[in-house]
């Protein structure tokens, strides 16, 4: 959505996601804010500072007379941008005591008022580049926010001491609403999918394009934690013909025998959240799993993964409306359970609460072309080896997602609020 046209002023929105990032973080401490649990998983610190230096590089760097706030940055908070320079390598991020949280707030609030400052005078009317690159710097910033979650709440889960990442969770779903076992059935023909029209989109979204759907069948709920734990029942993680080469090798090599989370104590389970460890809930949907847990849960089913067209056909006649971080955070750090929301339309959940696996590639849409410059490795770079994921989770904000919104990881990957919707032929 534009900055010029949306009801609230550049600043606000830029003021109200700055401090929603604040917000998210205001339970981590110097030294929460400073530890690295895996090579794909960033310090806390990092991510404060990673988004501030998005906005210094791209946008602050148009502005006439910009000196860097402190040079060293540009290496330090570079992720992978290698037209920018060289970025310090990501697996370290965790050894990089300083700059202190400390300081990173500091430069947080040094880019703040000078792009404020920038935009006061004039900065998105002279340059409209500028504008679209601020909300760019807005999208990536929410991006960022969810993996700050996932990314802490990774490091929290090994320690013993299971450590609440917001002490009134987020992902801690009360057993109330029963899942929906029905399906919705969906006509053979010709869809568009991909961004249309004026709002915010990423340029993998783009170009809009015809695709030819099969009649096929999506369930109404997403997998819930009590299904998942009856494929686990059924030894889902002991039978090879279940898994997918490389998830039955990733299976042995790594000792996988639940989802990341979940712990067995005699009968009874649980899983770490948010808000630290608690008791299984059986109605949430499932979360944390890889694309191999959820190609595999989807065979022992009898179903199979939607391809990303299937999904985005279905999502186009849906409310975008959900469980997001923003409207389960609305009242400050503790969700209250009565700001959970269903969504419109036959499908439950299909925005917000988990990500749903698609069997997808996340591969270029016919015609995509990566922008010219820096801005352009943002995507395009990635698109090798991994599959889309769609709708945002609990984690994502609801005014960071829709229906054509294309998230990617890797097969193996477990630490994201990712989980199952099953498809079949109609
Ligand atoms: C789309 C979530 C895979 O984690 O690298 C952050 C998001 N892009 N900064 C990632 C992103 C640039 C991206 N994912
Ligand atoms: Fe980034």
């Amino acid at each position: 959505m534009s900055l010029l046209t949306e009801p609230q002023s550049a600043t606000d929105r830029f003021e109200r996601v700055r401090r929603f990032t604040e917000q998210l973080t205001a339970n981590i401490g110097p030294e929460d804010s400073t530890i690295q649990s895996m090579a794909n998983a960033s310090p806390v610190k990092w991510h404060l500072a990673h988004t501030t230096w998005f906005f210094e590089t791209f946008v602050l760097s148009r502005v006439g007379g910009h000196e860097p706030i402190d040079p060293a940055f540009e290496s330090l908070f570079n992720s992978y941008y290698n037209t920018v320079g060289v970025p310090f390598p990501r697996p370290l991020r965790g050894v990089l005591s300083r700059p202190t949280l400390e300081q990173v707030h500091k430069y947080r609030r040094a880019v703040d008022q000078r792009l404020g400052e920038a935009i006061a005078e004039g900065l998105c009317q002279r340059d409209a580049g500028a504008e679209r690159i601020i909300e760019l710097g807005l999208q990536h910033e929410q991006q960022h926010q969810e993996l700050i979650l996932t990314d802490i709440k990774h490091a929290f889960s090994i320690n013993p001491l299971q450590p609440a990442v917001l002490p009134g969770g987020l992902d801690n779903e009360p057993a109330s609403e029963t899942p929906d076992d029905g399906w919705t059935s969906y006509q053979e023909g010709r869809r568009e999918i991909g961004h249309s029209g004026d709002c915010f989109a990423y340029d993998n979204e783009s170009p809009r394009h015809p695709v030819w759907l099969s009649p096929y069948r999506l369930k109404n709920s997403p997998v819930t934690c009590g299904e998942f734990l009856a494929f686990i029942a059924d030894d889902g993680y002991r039978r090879p013909e279940l898994w997918l080469s490389e998830g039955w090798n990733t299976v042995q090599a790594e000792g996988w025998s639940s989802p990341i989370y979940w712990r067995r104590d005699g009968d009874s389970w649980s899983e770490f959240t948010l808000a630290g460890r608690v008791a299984l809930d059986l109605n949430r949907p499932a979360t944390h799993l890889s694309y191999f847990e959820a190609d595999a849960y989807a065979r022992w089913a009898g179903a199979r993964l939607p391809t990303e067209a299937e999904w985005e056909a279905a999502a186009q006649m849906q409310a975008v409306e959900g469980n997001f971080a923003d409207v389960l955070m609305a009242d400050g750090l503790a969700p209250h359970p009565a700001a959970r929301r269903r969504s419109g339309g036959p499908l439950h959940r299909l925005f917000g609460d988990s990500w749903e696996w698609t069997s997808s590639s996340y591969s270029p849409y016919p015609g995509y072309r990566p922008p010219a410059g820096a801005l352009g490795e943002y995507n395009g770079k990635f698109m090798c080896n991994q599959y889309v994921l769609r709708g945002g989770s609990c984690a994502t904000s609801s005014d960071h997602i829709r229906p054509s919104y294309r998230n990617f990881f890797a097969a193996d990957s477990r630490w994201q609020f990712a989980g199952v919707r099953l498809a079949a032929e109609a």
